[in-house]
């Protein structure tokens, strides 16, 4: 809890000084400050300044599911990479075995007061605004599966390098739990799939091996295991090749319908989920899920 309110405070924090506009000596002084190589419970940074390029491994045991701590964590280093002129690249990967992340945190939303839930949600999405807008390149090496809001996490990035492993699987799953995926989810995958696979996978909950993945587009490679970090390494080497400048309006003009979508609708957003995760039917639908990921363990 104290964690919480200290990593919020930082983020509250940092989001002032960007949301302030100065890009002077202040902010160039105490991101020069943050630069080193930075470990939070749930998140290690590895910044190399040679070649401008982090690498960001969430580490939040046993299946890193994006809980608002692990998320405001996450939250916290995006802005200090993005802040920090040095770092043009960012690979995102898991150091967890066999699990790149489980998606949002399912007991994030079962049982908790609707101001809770409101807040999670709000972190869900400042989420995925920094990383669907980010001027870096984004590059995810996903070691594992990485159902619902795992796949997200992956989805907003440049490019998808999987792991070619038949016993992990990616994709939209939110039906099986009786949920829904709201439409920035739903814009992000279609513009990554298209429309007709997106249909598909949405209405099913479908989980792809990694080559059905590669197949649709839902990852662009695949790799064995010991060879990830260095192909998305070398990857990352063509993408910073061609000029930031021209990248990064190309990447905005893409993105920015959808991202401009949900910044105007954020405040109804989080009305929806708030009153629809706490609706009686989905708090049964999700406690129904609990008892099954439990039972399939045992
Ligand atoms: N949240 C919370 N706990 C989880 C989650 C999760 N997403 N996933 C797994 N766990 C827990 C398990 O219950 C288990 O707990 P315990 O040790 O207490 O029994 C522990 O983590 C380990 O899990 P497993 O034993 O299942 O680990 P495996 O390595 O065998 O499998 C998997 C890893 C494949 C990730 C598997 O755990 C799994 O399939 N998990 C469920 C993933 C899932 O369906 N996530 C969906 C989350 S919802 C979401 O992201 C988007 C919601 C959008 C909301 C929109 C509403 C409007």
């Amino acid at each position: 809890m104290a964690l919480r309110i200290a990593l919020r405070q930082k983020y509250v924090f940092l989001g002032l000084l960007s949301s302030s506009g100065n890009h002077g000596r202040v902010a160039t002084v105490l991101v020069s400050q943050m630069r080193n190589n930075a470990t939070s419970p749930n998140i290690k940074v590895d910044f190399n300044q040679s070649t401008g390029v982090a690498v960001l491994s969430m580490q939040s045991p046993p299946v890193n599911s994006l809980s608002l701590d692990l998320l405001t964590e996450l939250c916290i280093n995006l802005e200090k990479l993005e802040m920090d002129r040095a770092c043009r690249g960012l690979i995102i990967t898991s150091n967890q075995p066999k699990v790149f992340s489980a998606g949002l945190d399912i007991l994030e939303m079962y049982g908790k007061s609707p101001e809770r839930c409101g807040e999670f949600w709000r972190a869900v999405q400042e989420m995925w605004l920094k990383m669907y807008g980010s001027n870096m390149v984004t590059i995810a090496a996903i070691n594992g599966s990485s159902p619902a809001g795992g796949c997200l996490l992956s989805l907003t990035c440049d490019y998808r390098i999987m792991v070619d492993n038949p016993r992990y699987s990616i994709g939209l799953n939110e039906t099986l739990l009786g949920i829904v995926a709201p439409f920035w989810f739903k814009e992000t995958m279609a513009n990554t799939v298209g429309h007709r696979n997106t249909e598909m996978a949405l209405e099913l909950g479908l989980l792809y091996s990694p080559s059905e993945a590669l197949k649709i587009g839902l990852v662009d490679q695949l790799v064995p295991q010991d060879q990830l970090l260095t192909t998305a390494t070398e990857t990352m080497k063509k993408w910073l090749a061609i000029p930031d400048h021209a990248r990064q309006i190309t990447k905005s003009m893409m993105r920015k319908p959808t991202l401009d979508k949900l910044t105007s609708n954020r405040e109804a957003d989080i009305q929806n989920f708030v009153s629809f995760i706490t609706k009686d039917s989905i708090q049964k639908s999700l406690r129904m899920y609990l008892e099954m990921l439990k039972k399939r363990k045992a």
